[in-house]
């Protein structure tokens, strides 16, 4: 490659404050990647409220036939229900078949707090995100309900894909130290709530563990299982037990903003929503309104992001390169932004970071 054309949807709030920290990260890297060309693309809520698409075909057509990777920022869906709108982050997920969130969720050595080094493996493309809902009369009032799809295809795809980052993992603990972190060796939990959800639930277990009985590959990677709600329990109590974590796509929605949570902010944690050809990567957090437009918004879960982005790509040396710079930013401790309990601005952490770089 001799370019790089990155689809840069920022969508709505800090979205739009953020992912151009990311992309002038990525500017500053210089040789090290090829040169980036950045597209700029219209999603989210302010979009719908415009134009009256929260995702315009436009924005699919290119990140299909010229982008070679994206990185999104945050939408502020409504918690209403509106005529015509639909998450577009959702719909894009499903357009790309981006069918796993990978969500590395780790604290800074040396900075105090507990000892967290783990990878949620979120599914991305079902479960009660296909969103059929529906609400009846009834004599006692309303009643709603939601139908809650999993499927094999999409528990075996997530459950190889959770193996195979464990693999990865395993070979980067031997070369990098993990005092103080899960010293067994690689390890998945499956995530579930079978004892209750015993067909859907159940069918996520069964596939996830088939696809370890079923591959070689995979002999050495242990497999254990926590029920939803005592995950929680644990990774709290001791999250340094933790190693690589496959969940269907609601839990691990809601295990990703606990974990974020344990390393001080939201505002740390990236990931990436990969398929098979493509990746986007995206921040965690929301659109975060009640600090929008006032420069306080923490840029490095989208500085990750892009980070995670360029390794999945194949550029591993610089995607390092920025993670090295952001924790020397975290470990020094002097530009940080307020949610970390700095004063500094979101653009004065992105300088500090390409500073460093
Ligand atoms: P949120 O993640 O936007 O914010 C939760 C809290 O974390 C807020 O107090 C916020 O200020 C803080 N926070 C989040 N990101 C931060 C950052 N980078 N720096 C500093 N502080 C940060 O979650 P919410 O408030 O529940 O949702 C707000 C809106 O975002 C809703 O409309 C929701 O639909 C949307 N949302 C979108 C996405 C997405 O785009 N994928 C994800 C989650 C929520
Ligand atoms: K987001
Ligand atoms: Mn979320």
């Amino acid at each position: 490659r001799s370019t790089l054309k990155l689809g840069m949807i920022p969508a709505d709030g800090i979205g739009k404050e953020v992912i151009p920290c990311a992309q002038r990260v990525l500017e500053a890297l210089g040789s090290a990647i090829p040169k980036p060309e950045f597209i700029p693309l219209l999603a989210g809520w302010e979009e719908f409220k415009k134009n009256g698409k929260a995702l315009p075909e436009e924005t699919i057509r290119v990140l299909k036939e010229e982008c070679d990777g994206a990185m999104f920022g945050s939408v502020s869906s409504p918690s209403h229900k509106v005529q015509g709108y639909s998450s577009p982050i959702v719909a894009l997920r499903k357009h790309l078949d981006l069918y796993a969130n990978v969500r590395p969720v780790s604290s800074v050595s040396g900075i105090p707090g507990p000892k967290i080094n783990m990878v949620i493996v979120r599914e991305n493309t079902e479960c009660l995100y296909i969103k059929k809902e529906e609400i009846h009369d009834s004599p006692q009032g309303k009643i709603s309900f939601a139908t809650r799809q999993i499927s094999e295809r999409a528990s075996s795809r997530i459950g190889k894909m959770a193996f195979e980052i464990a693999l990865r993992r395993a070979e980067e603990r031997k070369v990098k130290n993990w005092e103080g972190w899960w010293e067994g060796p690689s390890k998945v939990t499956i995530v579930h709530k079978s004892n209750v959800l015993s067909v859907t639930d159940g069918l996520f277990r069964e596939t996830v563990r088939k696809v370890k009985e079923m591959d070689e590959r995979f002999k050495g990677v242990l497999m254990e299982e926590q029920l939803v709600d005592s995950m929680v329990y644990r990774m709290f109590r001791e999250p340094e037990i933790f190693d690589v974590v496959v969940a269907p796509n609601l839990y691990g929605d809601i295990i990703s903003d606990g974990a974020a949570a344990l390393v001080g902010s939201l505002g740390l944690v990236p990931s990436i929503n990969a398929g098979d050809d493509f990746v986007m990567g995206e921040p965690v957090h929301g659109s975060a309104p009640d600090i929008e437009g006032k420069g306080m918004a923490n840029p490095i879960a989208s500085i990750r992001s892009a980070s995670l982005l360029l390794a999945s790509m194949g550029y591993t040396t610089p995607a390092a390169k920025i993670n090295t710079a952001v924790d020397s930013v975290l470990l020094q401790g002097k530009v940080l932004t307020p949610d970390l309990g700095g004063k500094s601005t979101t653009t004065e952490v992105t300088e500090e970071i390409i500073k460093r770089l």
